[in-house]
């Protein structure tokens, strides 16, 4: 009998609704949910992947051990005994500290994990904790901590009411959104044209997003922080500011203090800096300011750049500035059932402990994944021996990933629960492969939270796991409870709970009225209205004010104020491909097949200077490597940058991806390097990366 099970699409932040048909736990099709109460049917070419995940023929089921270089199935209890026992002796030898932990980007679209991945981080009790959010997204969260009191809080553009969408080294059209869970991203592009609002991007190439918005300004990769500044130099001083119904929460002395900070900053010296010409500066701030309704959102282009940090703290700023910070159609912060951040105010989760090579500040209990590869190979105290990975791929995705191969190499212990032998996790001892995809229950507990609209689903698993494979909660609970065992004694028996427990449980501790049985009931979502205006109640600040001059914040302004910027040179920057979802989606041929996409996009007069045709192989060399790549010329890039995808670099031996190892590509992230990162935030500094390039004679 063929029946129609409704779900979420796990694989990007959008949350779009499907609608799968299964006979006898076969998938027929993956279409667009018609009736999801958000999405409404709109999908990416990413979503009928999720057919190729769930059949993958190279997906392991059962856990794995290295044995002499060869991968051999054993039980479950085996594993988590050996993994439990192995992480407990290299603890008692060399401290706690020794066994590392990196959670990579799906741990937060899968609900077991970030249910149940947090208990057993805790139970291991290592300050060396790592993942992806350090080469993503740190300077969202320190602007939360320091302006409103949370990490958690991440305001999201109000893109369904604004009337003028500047965007910022983001691409969504192709990304489908990210810290902005917005479903169909054109549908919503197109509206704001309609109602004759305006659409401006800056990016360093006139990307997919670009080509469909009203204006787009090329900016030189890295220097976004100056443009900001412009705009709030222009904004303090041309008497535009306006703070609306959050005046009361705004210290005004933090007004003069921010104006004489940017006295001596040079709109001229900006245009120099960023490319954007003095008058476009001043036209696009005058236009912001103007508009009924306007917001700036600003991505992966300014989170992992070098000043991270200080960009989404400028861009909160002139949200708040304009007026648009709290109020429909500009930055808000969202209403969901179940609610990030209900922490009580305090001390700041910053800067509690530092890597221990270098020293770069923690920040909500985790260190800058650039440490990782350093933290494992120099010796002395401290030094990290063991490593757990969980829904992560840092050999592709972190900065130098040849020597994150070394590191991972050196290691005493290594156990991943992932579902590949891919480029990280060959050089583990044991992996533990969860049930995944279309096979778990959904709940977005994350992107509820940075959602353009306040909606709540929960969707069943759509096909039956295999007997004896487990979920990822599964393969927490047990593996902590093994590890509990080694701790207290054999007899220990930990306290045993399943996902849906604590799922409820923490639905019902919200606000919402909403419990597991009435989300069940409502397999195409519930929609819980627009998002509200809820300044002051969901500030955390001790003081319950808005900080807009955090001191942290004032000494990194400081420091870049007396910079000099070299704008000589190549600079490489990082792009995304509709049908590529970072490191793990190339074993899907639907996925690669077609021309070559793990390409260097160059502009043809940075290429004819140095003798490049069309298609051509060249070198790019940076600090950490030398990589050889196809040359794809295109005037839609900035002269001066280049740009290759992430995620590729599939040729590593001992991978076993028989379809991504074909289309192998290569990783960028061999090219960038691991020792420059936000001096504030500490997260990579994935694009703006210096690089020579030249023809492979
Ligand atoms: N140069 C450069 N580097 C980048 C980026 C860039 O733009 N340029 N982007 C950065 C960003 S934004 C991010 S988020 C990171 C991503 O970096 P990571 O999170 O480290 O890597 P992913 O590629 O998402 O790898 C996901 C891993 O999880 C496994 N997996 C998939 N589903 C499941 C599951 O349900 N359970 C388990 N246990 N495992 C699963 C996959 O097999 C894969 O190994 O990369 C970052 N790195
Ligand atoms: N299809 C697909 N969708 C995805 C993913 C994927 O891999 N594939 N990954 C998901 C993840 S984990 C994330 S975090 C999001 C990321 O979502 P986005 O941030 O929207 O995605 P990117 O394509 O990385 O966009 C970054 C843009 O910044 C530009 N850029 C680079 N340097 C600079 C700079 O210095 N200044 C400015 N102004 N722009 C700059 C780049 O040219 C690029 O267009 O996408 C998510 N969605
Ligand atoms: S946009 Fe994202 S959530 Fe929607 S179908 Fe594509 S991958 Fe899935
Ligand atoms: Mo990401």
């Amino acid at each position: 009998m063929i029946e129609t099970k409704y779900r979420t699409c796990n694989l990007c932040e959008a949350l779009c609704g499907l609608a799968i048909e299964v006979e006898n736990n076969k998938v027929l099709t993956i279409k667009g949910d018609k009736k999801d109460v958000f999405s409404r049917g709109h999908i990416c070419p990413k979503a009928v992947a999720l057919k190729d995940l769930h059949e993958d023929p190279d997906r392991l089921k059962f856990p794995v051990k290295k044995v002499n270089g060869d991968w051999e199935e054993i039980s479950w209890e085996e594993a988590f005994d050996t993994v439990a026992r192995r992480l407990y002796e290299i603890q008692q030898h060399n401290g706690a500290n020794s066994v590392a932990i990196y959670q990579g980007n799906p741990s937060v679209h899968n609900l077991g994990t970030s249910l149940f991945s947090p208990g057993f981080v805790r139970l291991l009790q290592t300050k060396n904790r790592y993942s992806a959010t350090s080469v993503d997204q740190l300077g969202h969260h320190l602007a939360g901590e320091y302006m409103f009191g949370h990490m958690s809080l991440v305001p999201v553009p109000d893109i369904i009411r604004t009337d003028y969408w500047l965007i910022l080294g983001g691409n969504p059209l192709v990304s489908n959104g990210s810290l902005m869970t917005a479903p169909n991203v054109a549908g919503k592009l197109k509206d704001i044209q309609k109602r004759k609002g305006k659409v401006v991007v800056i990016d360093p190439r006139r990307t997919e997003t670009a080509k469909k918005a009203d204006q787009h300004l090329f900016v030189r990769p890295g220097t976004d922080i100056w443009l900001l500044l412009a705009m709030i130099k222009l904004i303090l001083e041309e008497d535009l500011v306006k703070l609306g119904h959050i005046k009361p929460f705004i210290a005004s002395a933090q007004l003069d203090l921010l104006k004489d900070l940017l006295s001596e900053l040079s709109i001229t010296e900006v245009a120099g800096i960023t490319g954007i010409k003095v008058e476009s500066i001043i036209n696009l701030t005058r236009e912001f300011t103007l508009a009924n309704s306007a917001v700036i959102y600003g991505r992966l282009g300014v989170s992992a750049n070098k000043y991270g940090g200080l960009c989404h703290w400028a861009i909160n700023t002139i949200n708040i500035l304009t007026n648009n910070f709290d109020k429909a159609g500009g930055a808000m912060l969202t209403n969901p059932a179940v609610e990030l951040g209900k922490s009580r105010p305090g001390k700041k989760r910053f800067r509690r402990w530092k890597s221990r090579v270098r020293g770069l500040p923690e920040f909500g209990g985790e260190l800058p994944s650039s440490t990782l590869a350093e933290d494992m190979l120099t010796p002395g105290e401290g030094q990290i021996k063991a490593l757990v990975t969980s829904c992560g791929n840092p050999v592709l995705s972190v900065p130098n990933g040849r020597k994150l191969d070394e590191a991972f190499e050196s290691l005493e212990f290594y156990v991943a629960i992932d579902i590949y032998i891919n480029e990280s996790t060959r050089h583990a001892d044991i992996i533990l492969p969860p049930a995944t995809g279309l096979e778990t229950p959904h709940y977005g507990i994350a992107f509820h939270n940075l959602a353009v609209h306040n909606t709540a689903k929960y969707s069943n698993s759509s096909v039956d796991k295999e007997p004896g494979t487990k979920y990822d909660w599964e393969i927490f609970s047990e593996l902590g409870a093994a590890y509990e065992k080694c701790v207290k004694g054999p007899d220990f028996e930990s306290t045993k709970y399943t996902l849906t427990d604590v799922f409820d449980s923490l639905l019902i501790s919200g606000k919402s009225g909403l419990t597991l049985e009435k989300l069940r009931q409502h397999p195409h979502g519930i929609d819980l209205g627009p998002l509200k205006s809820v300044i002051p109640n969901r500030l955390k600040t001790e003081d319950g004010m808005i900080n807009i001059v955090p001191d942290i914040y004032i000494s990194a302004l400081k420091d870049l104020l007396i910079q000099k910027v070299d704008a000589k040179g190549l600079l490489l920057i990082g792009r995304r491909a509709l049908r590529s979802n970072n490191s793990w989606l190339h074993n899907s041929y639907r996925m690669v097949k077609g021309p070559n996409k793990c390409t260097m996009l160059i502009h043809p007069s940075d290429a004819e200077q140095r003798n490049i045709l069309n298609g051509e192989t060249v070198i790019v060399q940076s600090r950490v490597g030398a990589e050889e790549i196809e040359a794809e010329l295109s005037s839609d890039m900035m002269p001066g940058s280049v740009s290759i995808p992430h995620g590729w670099g599939h040729h590593r031996p001992g991978i076993k991806l028989k379809i991504a190892s074909v289309h192998a590509g290569i990783s960028i992230n061999d090219l960038i390097d691991e020792q420059v990162v936000d001096a504030l935030s500490g997260v990579s500094v994935i694009n703006g990366v210096p690089v020579e390039v030249s023809k492979k004679n």
